[in-house]
């Protein structure tokens, strides 16, 4: 829906067009620790279904369900062992129907998770893999390479995994006898798929038949950049010791390799044939948004995360600039940008805020040294009105409207991610964004579930919970709330389809920008009060009062949305 008209803004469902994509506001449901319905620590599909409200009052467009699927959980899911099923710790195929069509009848669409870059070491393929010889069809499923030297001991080459250690892993052959290496880009337990390979590719179309037929209207790729890989398999030079977020650069023999597009639009063309067309995001780490623009042409994928804007420091003119390239490059295809500043993958942005902002790229692992999370949490409100206010689509990654910072200190004992295993106990991993959502001042898990949750949240949580949140006008939930109303109201707000933003011209500490009719909005990352641009004030991420005698100011780490002539 490129143009607002007076019934969008009086309906309490967005977008019903087939271009409702293009400006969406997406909750991502990080299943495993959302709500845990059944008591076990493990959220599940009727912890989702229970709090339904919560999403429609937060005023999203759509969702995004973490991978659901039948699974050992060696990755959080991202182990697939059958891809036509829900997972028996996460409820049933009917739950996940139902939940579908409850979304669906409160104007939610329905985003989830498909993962074809591998499958799980539990998936019936792998084990036929394994059960059969080498050169057989089963094995070709899979990346299985004989090993380097006289008796293929060495692994084929040198490639890593993004987990820690190396991307190879050897099999002993049904006869007993030491044999062939299976590629694993990530754990042990997710070896690759091969994707030349043509029973491959139909098994995945037929996948995502099987899930729109039932409704989902569109998936986010999981890896979208990694599933061609150079057949001569050349060894890599290493210069990062951080595998983790490392992309692809021309010449990548397993990152962003063009042989991917072609997949895509076989994935299109099967998207259209459906009315509406389902939709896709890809999750794809590449060099820069111009090759992110490829995997957006017209006869390929709608959307994609748009993960320069998330290595962006807190600083203004790095944001535009990452902004502005962004926005040109998808619109040279003619693609909205899809804004997000967290995910379950990566410190949370309250945390990433509140350190000593880097000269170069955000870091986006790790602990990076101390955290002010007040000001961290200041920074993410400001951040919330620029994301919102920008052209495009926004994915929010849950807990975010509850201003949550990463869990840095969590137990050893209780690290889940492969990567605290894989980096021989050197890297945490990713656990720290993950810990159980708190919706109530008390219980065992803050109202996760009735037990404790799979990773415990700290006490301080309970003042962030939504129970305490909810009827609180200052809180940051309630930030979100209105913000969101605000966004679907305001005419100027969402794709922007046809109308390019302007740019304030506001010094190095400050950035702002107008779009019609009558909008604007300003960012004030440094540390000084900036003027603000006359007009009505809409929305501040702080208070404005105070600052400033003669007319009003934004203070640091505040923006501010306004009403101008
Ligand atoms: O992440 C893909 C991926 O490449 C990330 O691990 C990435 O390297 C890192 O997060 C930032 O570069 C996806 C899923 O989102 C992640 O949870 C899975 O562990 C991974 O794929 C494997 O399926």
């Amino acid at each position: 829906m490129g143009d607002k008209t007076s019934a969008d803004v009086t309906s309490p469902t967005i977008p019903t067009g087939s271009q409702w994509w293009r400006e969406a506001v997406t909750y991502q449901l990080y299943i495993r620790s959302f709500a845990d319905a059944n008591g076990d620590g493990l959220g599940d599909v009727a912890g989702i279904r229970s709090h339904l409200e919560h999403l429609t009052t937060l005023g999203v467009d759509a969702v995004w369900i973490n991978p659901w699927y039948p699974s050992p959980q060696a990755d959080g899911g991202y182990d697939v062992a059958d891809y036509r099923s829900v997972d028996p710790a996460f409820g049933t195929l009917d739950e996940g129907q139902q939940l579908i069509d409850e979304a669906h009848a409160l104007g939610l669409k329905v985003m989830l998770d498909i993962v074809p870059n591998h499958t799980s070491d539990e998936h019936e393929w792998f084990r036929a893999a394994l059960a059969s010889p080498s050169g057989s069809p089963e094995r070709d499923r899979y990346v299985f390479r004989r090993g380097q030297g006289p008796d293929g001991a060495a692994p084929p080459n040198n490639w890593r995994s993004v987990f820690g250690g190396p991307a190879w892993q050897r099999v002993t052959e049904p006869d007993g006898t030491p044999g062939e290496w299976y590629l694993h880009l990530f754990d042990t337990r997710q070896p690759d798929l091969n994707w030349s390979n043509r029973e491959v590719r139909d098994e995945f179309l037929d996948v995502l038949r099987f899930w729109f037929d039932r409704g989902a209207d569109g998936f986010r790729i999981d890896v979208a950049h990694g599933l061609v890989k150079d057949d001569a398999l050349p060894d890599l030079v290493y210069t990062d010791e951080s595998l983790l977020g490392a992309t692809g650069f021309e010449g990548h023999p397993h990152w962003d390799l063009p042989g991917v597009h072609e997949i895509y639009r076989e994935w299109r063309a099967l998207a259209d044939t459906y009315d509406p067309p389902k939709i896709f995001v890809a999750e794809a780490w590449v060099t820069d948004a111009d090759r992110l623009s490829d995997y957006l042409r017209p006869d390929e994928l709608h959307t994609a995360f748009d993960f320069d804007f998330v290595r962006s420091p807190w600083n203004a003119d790095r944001l535009r600039a990452t902004a502005t390239a962004s926005l040109a490059a998808h619109a040279k295809v003619g693609a909205p940008v899809v804004w997000v500043l967290s995910n379950h993958d990566i410190t949370r942005h309250v945390t990433r805020f509140g350190r000593k902002q880097p000269e170069g790229e955000m870091p986006l692992f790790g602990a990076q040294g101390p955290v002010d999370v007040a000001l961290g949490r200041r920074r993410a409100r400001a951040a919330l009105l620029l994301e919102l206010a920008l052209p495009g689509g926004v994915y929010l990654y849950q807990g975010e409207e509850l201003g949550l910072e990463d869990i840095e200190d969590l137990p050893e004992e209780v690290l889940q991610d492969p990567t605290w295993q894989r980096s021989g106990h050197t890297e945490r991993g990713r656990d720290g964004c993950r810990v159980p959502l708190p919706w109530a001042a008390s219980g065992p898990s803050l109202g996760f579930g009735t037990g404790p949750g799979w990773l415990p949240a700290p006490s301080s949580w309970a003042e962030l919970s939504v129970e305490r949140q909810q009827d609180d006008p200052d809180s940051m939930l309630t930030l979100y709330r209105t913000a969101l109303r605000l966004r679907r109201e305001l005419p100027a707000l969402g794709s922007g389809d046809g109308q390019p933003l302007r740019w304030l011209d506001l010094g190095a500490d400050a950035l702002g920008f107008t779009r019609e009719p009558g909008f604007s909005c300003v960012i004030n990352t440094g540390p000084a009060a900036v003027p603000i641009p006359d007009g009505e004030v809409l929305l501040a991420s702080a208070p404005l009062d105070g600052v400033g005698v003669e007319r009003r100011m934004v203070p640091a780490d505040t923006a501010v949305w306004l009403r101008i002539s």
